[in-house]
């Protein structure tokens, strides 16, 4: 057993004399995004304690139920990176627009998107959410940065991660060299190795979907659902429904047990739910980095050219042999797929 203990500046810094494009600048905003993750980790366990649950009253540019943590959380997170001269340009669920560097502060060479606070409808009934964050460098010649700079391909990105806020607080994270897990160790505040190159395995037992949504869904997503179901014996997946609504965990689970993600189109949402920029790209390139896929169906997520910040897109995610099965059905165009 490996008995190093790593914290994750540690584990930077490492990485940064063993991959030298890892360079200062690029880690000290991985840095700073965990510290801002240790803030809001904080206000989400005090949540309840502090009376700060329920809805704030607002919309978000989504027209959805607003909670007052998915605010404070997006504070934290601007407030922690905007005055770096890390950041360009920043994104955030909770913000319309871009999200304005001050004047007063320095500009940097990276551009952020970010969901503050994923699973809004857990949020004040103490089931586990995320942060979500991607991390692409500069494209546009705007000084100080645009909007083109946001919105990039999926494969554009130098890094991404996330922070589960569940039983432990966990961050997890990619920059094109493996997946890491750091857990959080709240007696001395710092984010500890826990899980070292990540491995989604090759195929799972869990699917996870909103099976309320199936009146809505195209007969592929139908078909596709009942041959996960059924036994191996009878050609199916065999497999058995874990869905907590929270993105994060489900995709959490799935990548360390094995399993499928699917938000699918559907009739009342033609592009889906999930967001491109900071909720589907992000985990694509998790997921392709510990071995796993990701499509919207039809195309790679990681393939696909975003023209807009809050942009949609179904996402299909997980264990890459499950999610090779579900294309079996998606593919356009393709018909009547049967099991096994
Ligand atoms: P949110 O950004 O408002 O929190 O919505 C995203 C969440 C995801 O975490 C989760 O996978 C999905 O919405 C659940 O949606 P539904 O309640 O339709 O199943
Ligand atoms: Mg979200």
């Amino acid at each position: 057993m490996d008995k190093t203990i790593m914290s994750l500046e540690r584990h930077f810094l490492d990485q940064q004399r063993r991959y030298p494009e890892a360079r200062g600048d690029f880690t000290k905003l991985l840095t700073e995004v965990a510290f801002a993750a240790k803030i809001v980790s904080r206000e989400v366990n005090r949540a309840g304690l502090a009376g700060i649950l329920g809805r704030a009253g607002q919309t978000n540019v989504q027209g959805e139920d607003v909670q007052k943590l998915d605010i404070l959380a997006h504070n934290i997170m601007v407030r922690s990176l905007n005055h770096l001269g890390l950041l360009c340009a920043l994104s955030s669920e909770e913000s319309e627009g871009m999200v304005r560097i001050p004047d007063e502060y320095p500009v940097g060479n990276y551009a952020l998107n970010m969901d503050p606070l994923d699973g809004s409808s857990n949020i004040d009934v103490n089931v586990s959410i995320g942060t979500i964050f991607s991390i692409l460098r500069k494209v546009s010649y705007a000084p100080r940065g645009d909007v083109t700079d946001c919105v990039q391909p999926g494969y554009k990105q130098v890094a991404a991660g996330y922070v589960l806020y569940g039983s432990s607080t966990m961050l997890v994270y990619t920059s094109g060299q493996g997946v890491f897990g750091f857990t959080l160790e709240p007696s001395i505040g710092e984010f500890l190795l826990s899980h070292s190159h990540i491995r989604i395995p090759r195929s799972g037992n869990y699917y996870s979907i909103n099976e309320a949504y199936s009146h809505r869904w195209k007969e592929e997503v139908r078909d596709y659902l009942a041959c996960a179901k059924r036994s191996r014996e009878s050609g199916g997946r065999g497999m058995g429904l874990r869905y907590i609504g929270s993105l994060v965990a489900d995709f959490h689970r799935n990548m360390l047990k094995g399993g499928i993600f699917l938000y699918p189109a559907d009739k009342q949402n033609s592009h889906g739910k999930l967001r491109y920029l900071y909720e589907a790209a992000p985990l694509a390139f998790i997921a392709e980095q510990a071995g796993g896929k990701a499509t919207n169906g039809d195309q790679d997520i990681m393939k696909i050219v975003p023209t807009e910040l809050h942009q949609r897109t179904p996402l299909i995610i997980g264990s890459a042999d499950e999610v090779d099965f579900a294309m079996r059905f998606f593919r356009q165009n393709q018909t009547h797929a049967e099991c096994a």
